[in-house]
């Protein structure tokens, strides 16, 4: 195709601007799976040019700023659309990640929350005293163990795939330490958590939402990270392709260090417009705990 018959369009990522998304329940969905039905244009098909609003980027570093660029190139025969490449969120901040018109989906960083030898105590305490189950989940009539050993302590029962646990109100004492710290720090409470324990770096936990029904709209989940770090990874949720497909190679994804210590938020629309995963590694890794601190209402 000749050259001047090629326009160039550069594009300020797709962090805003984009058509709403009904909420489903997404936990466990692996990456074929089908994000929640969206309405209105594909934005990489038809949208040229977006501004990103002032207050996403003024929350951005300005590495960060220069990766929320991408450029597409299009031909007679139509668009051909760039895999972007994973964006990296590794300092303290808050940022907004996306401002669909259901909402904001915001996430927050600190990696110091808890300091070294107080995250040594918590992760050694949690790991010795909590009794970590082998649940096991089901996919396409496929029965398997999880990769990660997980418990609950909760008001209430909660469900996601096939998993389920009973109310369970024995708190134990150092995660009501690191509950009452979170909400210190945040203003937020809790009354729930779901723990995960990563044994080595094959553990893992594949894409999904936090969605759940009795989670209530929006919710706010405390990720706390002890031990061994992890790359928490989150990629947006995509409008149907023409054909009413969906893919997620072109949409965003950011790539989060999750070290000792760390607290992640995330809050607003973070789980109806984003999903996540800690991704198995290849390379060896010690262990570590994840605790989803939740709130959960009766269903
Ligand atoms: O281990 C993590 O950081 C994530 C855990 C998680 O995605 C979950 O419990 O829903």
């Amino acid at each position: 195709m000749a050259d001047n018959k090629r326009q160039r369009a550069r594009i300020q990522g797709s962090w805003a601007g984009q058509p709403s998304v009904s909420k489903t329940r997404g936990s466990g969905a692996g990456p074929g799976s089908k994000p929640p039905h969206r309405t209105g244009p594909n934005p990489n098909a038809v949208s040229l040019t977006r501004k990103t609003p002032e207050s996403t980027t003024s929350q951005l570093t300005s590495g960060q700023s220069d990766c929320l660029q991408q450029t597409l190139t299009f031909t007679e025969t139509g668009l051909i659309r760039r895999v972007p490449e994973p964006k990296e969120i590794a300092k303290d901040g808050s940022y907004v990640i996306s401002m669909e018109p259901g909402g904001e989906a915001r996430i927050t960083l600190t990696r110091d929350f808890l300091l070294s030898e107080e995250a040594d105590y918590v992760f050694a305490t949690l790991r010795d005293e909590i009794p970590w189950a082998q649940k096991q989940n089901c996919i396409q009539g496929q029965t398997f163990d999880e990769p990660r050993l997980t418990y609950w302590f909760g008001e209430y029962p909660y469900a996601y795939t096939k998993v389920s646990w009973e109310k369970n109100t024995d708190w134990n004492e150092t995660l009501l330490y690191v509950k009452s710290r979170i909400e210190e720090r945040t203003g937020h409470t809790f009354n729930s958590c779901l723990l995960n324990f990563y044994r080595n770096g094959k553990d893992h936990v594949s894409w999904h939402s936090d969605d759940e029904p009795s989670l209530g709209s929006k919710p706010t989940i405390a990720s706390v990270s002890l031990g061994d770090s992890r790359t928490f990874e989150m990629r947006k949720k995509p409008p149907p392709e023409e054909n009413g497909d969906y893919t997620y190679m072109y949409t965003e994804k950011l790539r989060i260090p999750l070290t000792h210590g760390s607290l992640l938020m995330m809050e607003g629309a973070s789980q109806d417009d984003w999903q996540h995963q800690i991704p198995r590694e290849y390379h060896d890794r010690d262990a570590r705990i994840n605790l989803t601190f939740r709130t959960i209402y009766p269903e």
